[in-house]
């Protein structure tokens, strides 16, 4: 798109006049920010309005991505680095005298996810549009996102996320689209003289259920699409008067989303919120897609729906209660039309965040799904117990003993099934979901995460960007896989003093908002060590403390280390007291030694509140090292590992997700990798395990411990907690099986510290590896293996 900074300040300057009747001057940052959000959406609209139909015309397949949860992060900035007019309104802005960086800071973050899972939705949008793949975001347009944190003496403290108080510039609302969705009361099934059952509902719940559209643009291409996200309000106009408490029942569906990202408490309100976003979602698709086509047949032919972990996989039952119900297709040929259409992917491999849902709440809230998922199993265990037997088809059934297992009905009613990096699909095959992958051994493929270089190189990261045009040119910002040609740059000391200055500007940007926000004076010169992603015991960032205590005993010894900042951002969810055991803990170790004049300048640590995604765009930048130490065979994939390396940190790791193809795209010289295979911790788990022999003979660890319940560190209860989560009750996490050598590791990246350009070289090669984990590269075998959507254009693989 060509535009000029004269124009820019036109088009502000009108939409100052036409929002606010005020002069641009005049207003506010915030609405001098919606001024330009304002003028960008105009500029997109057309470009948007044109995609709405041309894939259609032109009959290309369309992919939707189903999921509970989206992260897009900010959108102004990605907006018009997308579109292509970055430079023109950056200059524009300074011309005004308007800073950029801080318009953009004053967008609100839209906080629609927990982690990991939300946030790969969103950098599957964005890709998706940047390889021209026709692709919609379905979703939940939640009044409150994920919580605000604040710590108060150490503690989380959660506060609600009102993130539509201002009103979000970016969304569309589509009243002419709404559907309605029906929950409970009773069905009764009537068949006419042909023998044709029509179901017919009494005294059913009636959901209005409302679109709202944001644009998803794509990066240099003339293609946009939509992130859909439904709200629930009561039906209007509807001819029975609600009381409150019915209406208030509607508007629960979608005020909140579920602050848990691991644990399941079978929470009626989250079911509804699935079927809600489900049922509006494919009935929208259906009535959307016989506008073009004749027959619901032809579905599976221009239509993919992807169920992003199980929180959508009532989309099995419920494109056949639509096929069934209300196109009269036989079971027959409705099976067949939903498993081509549907595929799933599988985001964990924790027990306790596997949904299950009790038969009878969910016959109680759906009850026709109950109906179908009933004659689903029926026929699941007809057809496969005879090849493979009563006791495996038991086990891989969806309805048993009284509970609806959502990962069984996804696979069965997809036709690909896949995991999110080698090691996951490897254990989801052979552990998981093992009695399924017998029956289905094609169904289930790998797809390793990827992440968008968009954002967190060219946005985030801009000294970095600027060095790769310089060294490389600028083909990478259209294909990441072109960053590989950095690596020849690996003995170029030139080169090597142009890394270091880059990290080092991002290192003082942090530095300076550290010092803003906790009031902490750090050293840019130091180690920036960073952890960053949800809080969980599987996560292990109890062992980056036990470090930090180990390193803290070692400068009080009189060593001499390189100095190194530990930062982390986690949120806890609120009813993960384990967790949040574990964020007092950093605090009460940060507030010791950060005051400890003994380690003063060597050791310090930095627990930043509020982890989001605008967070991460500040941190990633600046980090050296990429803490990823969860136990093996426990991280489905992880993406701030690719985030971090893209951006030049050293990953210390365990052989976990994606790390290990992190380790192999990098080679195991520029990775530090410590601790068990998950093969050894399968054994070390049945051959038994002693943490308290283990802190008995290493007198570091044993003192560390004994700080938890000493009195060194003011901890209340949550220092016996976290003692005896490890010497009690045996350590579930074998953080004390691979203390030794997560220490060892870790001196190894001291070691290379005092060596800058050995140290930059490693940082480079991690860069120069990193192009394969972008997300345009995974959307594009998504297409081409699962979806069987190919871009429109320019979207080989190379
Ligand atoms: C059902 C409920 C308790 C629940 C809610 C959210 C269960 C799971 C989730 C979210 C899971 C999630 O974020 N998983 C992460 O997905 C990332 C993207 O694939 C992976 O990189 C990461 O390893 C995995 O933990």
């Amino acid at each position: 798109m060509n535009l000029t900074k004269e124009q820019v300040s036109q088009l502000l300057h009108e939409a100052a006049i036409t929002l606010f009747a005020d002069s641009l001057e005049e207003l506010p940052p915030r609405q001098q920010y919606q001024a330009l959000a304002f003028v960008v959406k105009g500029l997109a609209g057309p470009t948007w309005a044109a995609a709405k139909h041309g894939a259609d015309e032109r009959g290309q397949k369309q992919v939707y991505y189903f999921a509970i949860e989206f992260m897009p992060g900010r959108l102004l900035a990605s907006n018009l680095l997308n579109l292509g007019i970055l430079e023109p309104v950056e200059a524009g802005l300074r011309d005004l005298g308007l800073d950029p960086a801080a318009l953009y800071a004053e967008e609100t973050e839209p906080g629609l996810g927990n982690g990991g899972l939300g946030r790969l939705g969103s950098a599957f949008l964005d890709a998706m549009a940047a390889v021209g793949i026709v692709g919609n975001g379905n979703g939940v347009r939640y009044d409150q996102g994920l919580f605000e944190q604040r710590f108060v003496d150490g503690y989380q403290v959660e506060l609600p996320d009102d993130w539509l108080r201002d009103a979000d510039v970016w969304e569309t609302r589509k009243a002419d689209r709404a559907v309605i969705v029906r929950f409970g009361g009773q069905v009764l099934l009537d068949r006419d003289r042909l023998g044709q059952i029509t179901p017919v509902y009494r005294g059913a719940e009636e959901v209005f259920a409302v679109p709202y559209d944001t644009a998803i643009i794509g990066y240099h291409q003339p293609r946009i699409d939509t992130m859909r996200l439904w709200h629930a309000e009561p039906v209007p106009d509807a001819p029975e008067v609600l009381t409150a408490a019915a209406r208030a029942r509607i508007t629960a569906i979608t005020e909140t989303l579920y602050p848990d990202d691991s644990n399941l408490a079978g929470q009626e309100l989250r079911l509804r919120q699935e079927y809600f976003f489900v049922s509006a979602g494919l009935q929208s698709i259906v009535a959307h897609f016989l506008k073009y086509h004749k027959s619901v047949l032809q579905l599976p032919k221009y239509v993919a729906v992807h169920i992003n972990d199980t929180h959508p996989a009532l989309a099995v039952a419920e494109l056949m209660r639509l096929l069934l119900d209300e196109h009269h297709l036989s079971w027959e040929s409705a099976w067949q039309t939903t498993v081509a259409t549907l595929s799933y992917t599988n985001h964990t491999l924790l027990p306790e965040a596997l949904e299950q849902w009790p038969v009878d709440l969910l016959a109680a809230q759906l009850p026709r799904l109950w109906q179908l998922i009933q004659e689903i199993d029926r026929r699941f265990r007809l057809r496969y117990t005879g090849p493979f037997g009563q006791l495996l088809v038991d086990r891989a059934a969806p309805v048993v003993d009284g509970q609806i297992k959502m990962a069984a009905l996804a696979v069965i009613g997809s036709h690909t099934v896949n995991g999110v990096a080698k090691l996951h699909t490897q254990l989801l095959k052979t552990q998981t979901l093992k009695e399924l992958a017998t029956i289905f051994p094609a169904r289930f493929v790998n797809k390793t995460n990827g992440i968008t270089p968009r954002r967190w190189l060219q946005l985030a990261d801009a000294p970095l960007a600027g060095l790769l045009d310089v060294q490389i040119g600028p083909g990478w910002r259209t294909d990441a896989r072109d960053i590989a040609a950095l690596a020849d740059k690996q003995d170029d000391p030139a080169v090597l003093d142009a890394l270091i200055a880059a990290k080092q500007a991002n290192k003082v940007a942090l530095a300076g908002y550290i010092q803003e926000t906790l009031g902490l004076r750090v050293s840019p010169a130091m180690i920036f060590d960073v952890q960053i992603k949800r809080m969980h015991a599987y996560k292990r960032q109890l062992l980056h403390v036990l470090g930090i205590l180990e390193a803290y005993q070692a400068l009080r010894a009189g060593e001499k280390r390189p100095p190194r900042l530990h930062i982390f951002a986690a949120k806890a969810a609120p009813s993960y007291t384990y967790a949040k055991d574990i964020i007092k803990l950093i605090n009460t170790v940060a507030d010791l030694v950060n005051h400890d004049p003994a380690v003063n300048g060597a050791l310090q640590v930095a627990f930043l509140p509020n982890y989001n995604v605008s967070l991460a765009e500040k941190i990633v930048p600046a980090a050296d090292i990429s803490e990823q130490i969860s136990l093996a065979g426990m991280e489905a994939s992880g993406t701030s590992n690719m985030k971090l390396m893209t951006d030049g940190a050293i990953t210390l790791a365990t052989l976990d997700g994606a790390n290990i193809e992190i380790a192999e795209a990098v080679g195991t010289s520029n990775i530090a990798l410590f601790g068990m295979t998950a093969e050894e911790v399968a054994a070390r788990r049945t051959a038994g395990y002693d943490p308290a022999a283990i802190a008995e003979a290493d007198p570091r660890l044993k003192k560390s411990l004994g700080m938890l319940i000493d009195g060194s560190l003011p901890l209340g209860s949550a220092g016996h907690t976290i003692y005896e989560s490890l010497l009690v009750d045996h350590d579930e996490y074998f953080v004390l099986a691979d203390y030794a050598s997560y220490i060892h590791a870790s001196r190894v990246l001291d070691q290379l510290w005092t060596d800058p350009h050995g140290w930059a070289a490693v940082a480079l090669q991690n860069i120069a590896a990193s192009g394969r984990f972008s997300a345009d590269d995974t959307v594009r075998r998504y297409a081409k293996e699962i979806w069987h959507a190919l871009p429109a254009r320019g979207g080989q693989e190379k």
